[in-house]
């Protein structure tokens, strides 16, 4: 019984918020480096504001991050020391091709994750690799308004065939889009949009996913051709929606909550489009462009299997609505009395990942990962820069039982675990770094001062523990 022999324990990461060095090894810009910190960051997630290039007067935190860039020897180590089996990480589009539409790659961005991953090996850790997450090169936005283009197909099939070539033996496990229902909810991370006034946005953001799903299934195709070996899981931004009660109306609402984020995971494990969506978007009058073979490309080519983020369960918002929301987080939730919060309002439901998990195991029957789960706190170091984290221990804790669970109960099939920011790092939805996550301090702040220094927490040796027994010593 518990977890498999050969479960992948680790932690994740994404490019734009630990690695930095924005400008090193002739890396390009992408929408990710300029999305600054305060009160203009949300709207420019969003979409609704363009910011394309550095101004004087914001603070980009992606441009040194933790400086993983220079570090990763040392962080890869204390992830092995931990014992992590595997590590989530995600390449910069704009490492590889600076541009974005160029014919060559950049042997210099090669290098770097070349060697990252030699790293790995060395220390026994399979890497899983994001090609995507939330980064697209701004030279793409502004020559082609990023993912709404067909044309992207084309970049982002050049990327994927480049990456599963020159990796072959070094990384089996791939992801094709982060969190690629967040296209809803931040389409300028999720797809590089930028609306214009007046424009149909929700036409430009099922057209751009259109694309997305076609480029993953095509993705899924070449990584499969290039190398049987490889496996390639799509990637959502679960957490199951609830009724708030039990008036019809209000379990309607939160079945069509649901099916807004399970739509893209219906069509890259499904391989078509649910009849659902369909209906859905012929009654909002959204008219999408395509070709025939995208259907035969769907459907030949499903993923193999499905990951997932898991921070919170969600509350679907009430006929006669008068109940408070939640704060703090992109996705918008009616707050759940039943459930305390963190420093940063996303509310804190353990049990609820057993549900998101029987519910995707059950729509799906394909093997699962959940990719990211965690608690985003404030620490306090003491003189020696020592952090006693035992929230972050509970939270963590209360989830891997609830995990178990599902797996030892209801038996879901489940392949992995990963911790989301097993190192400090900037919080994507704020740009903080205060917002921390991880095993490992990182001596930087919000304005980005600090000396850069790791130190190991308590929940570093816990996080040990739990691997060397397989999940049993929580
Ligand atoms: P931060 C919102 C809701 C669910 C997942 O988020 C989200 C977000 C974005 O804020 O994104 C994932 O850093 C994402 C990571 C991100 C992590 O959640 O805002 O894949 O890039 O850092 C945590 O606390």
């Amino acid at each position: 019984m518990g977890f498999r022999s050969d479960f992948l324990w680790g932690g994740a990461t994404a490019a734009n918020q630990c690695e930095g060095g924005y400008d090193q090894g002739g890396r390009g810009l992408a929408n990710v480096d300029v999305i600054p910190t305060g009160p203009d960051r949300s709207a420019i997630i969003q979409g609704k504001e363009k910011m394309l290039a550095f101004d004087d007067t914001h603070f980009y935190p992606a441009k040194e991050a933790i400086d993983m860039y220079h570090h990763y020897k040392e962080d890869i180590a204390l992830f092995a020391e931990m014992g992590f089996k595997t590590y989530r990480l995600s390449i910069a589009w704009t490492r590889i091709f600076p541009l974005g539409d160029e014919l060559e790659p950049n042997e210099e961005g090669l290098l770097f994750y070349q060697r990252l991953f030699e790293e790995c090996q060395k220390h026994g850790i399979e890497p899983l690799v994001t090609i995507t997450h939330f980064d697209c090169p701004i030279h793409l936005i502004k020559e082609y308004g990023g993912w709404r283009n067909r044309k992207m197909l084309t970049f982002y099939e050049r990327l994927c065939r480049t990456v599963f070539t020159r990796y072959k033996g070094l990384v089996r496990y791939w992801l094709t889009f982060n969190e690629i229902n967040m296209i809803l909810h931040a389409p300028f991370l999720g797809a590089g949009l930028c609306f214009e006034p007046g424009e149909d946005e929700e036409q430009v953001k099922y057209q751009a996913a259109h694309h997305e799903l076609v480029a993953s299934a095509i993705a899924t195709k070449i990584a499969h051709e290039i190398d049987p070996e490889n496996q390639v899981g799509c990637m959502l931004a679960a957490g199951s929606y609830y009724a708030f009660n039990c008036n019809p109306e209000n379990v309607w609402s939160s079945r069509t909550k649901d099916r807004q984020n399970y739509f893209f995971i219906d069509v890259q494990a499904r391989g078509y489009y649910p009849t659902y969506a369909l209906k859905q978007m012929e009654q909002a009058g959204i008219e999408l462009v395509t070709e025939e073979k995208d259907f035969e490309l769907l459907a030949e080519h499903t993923v193999d299997f499905i990951s997932f983020s898991y921070y919170s369960s969600r509350v679907a918002p009430v006929k006669d609505g008068e109940q408070a929301e939640t704060a703090g987080n992109i996705f918008a939730s009616v707050k759940n009395p039943f459930l305390e919060a963190s420093e940063w309002g996303w509310q804190i439901d353990p049990l609820g990942l057993r549900i998101t998990l029987n519910d995707i195991w059950d729509r799906y029957q394909k093997p699962m990962f959940i990719v990211e789960n965690g608690l985003g706190a404030v620490d306090v170091p003491d003189e020696t820069g020592y952090v006693e984290d035992d929230y972050r221990i509970d939270y963590l804790a209360a989830h891997i039982q609830a995990m178990k669970d599902a797996v030892e109960l209801d038996g879901v099939d489940l392949i992995g675990y990963n911790t989301w920011g097993c190192i400090d790092l900037v919080s994507a939805g704020t740009g903080e770094m205060k917002k921390r996550y991880g095993f490992i301090y990182v001596d930087r702040d919000n304005e980005g001062n600090g000396t850069l220094k790791r130190t190991k927490k308590k929940s570093f040796d816990w996080y040990k523990q739990v691997i060397a027994s397989n999940g049993e010593n929580l």
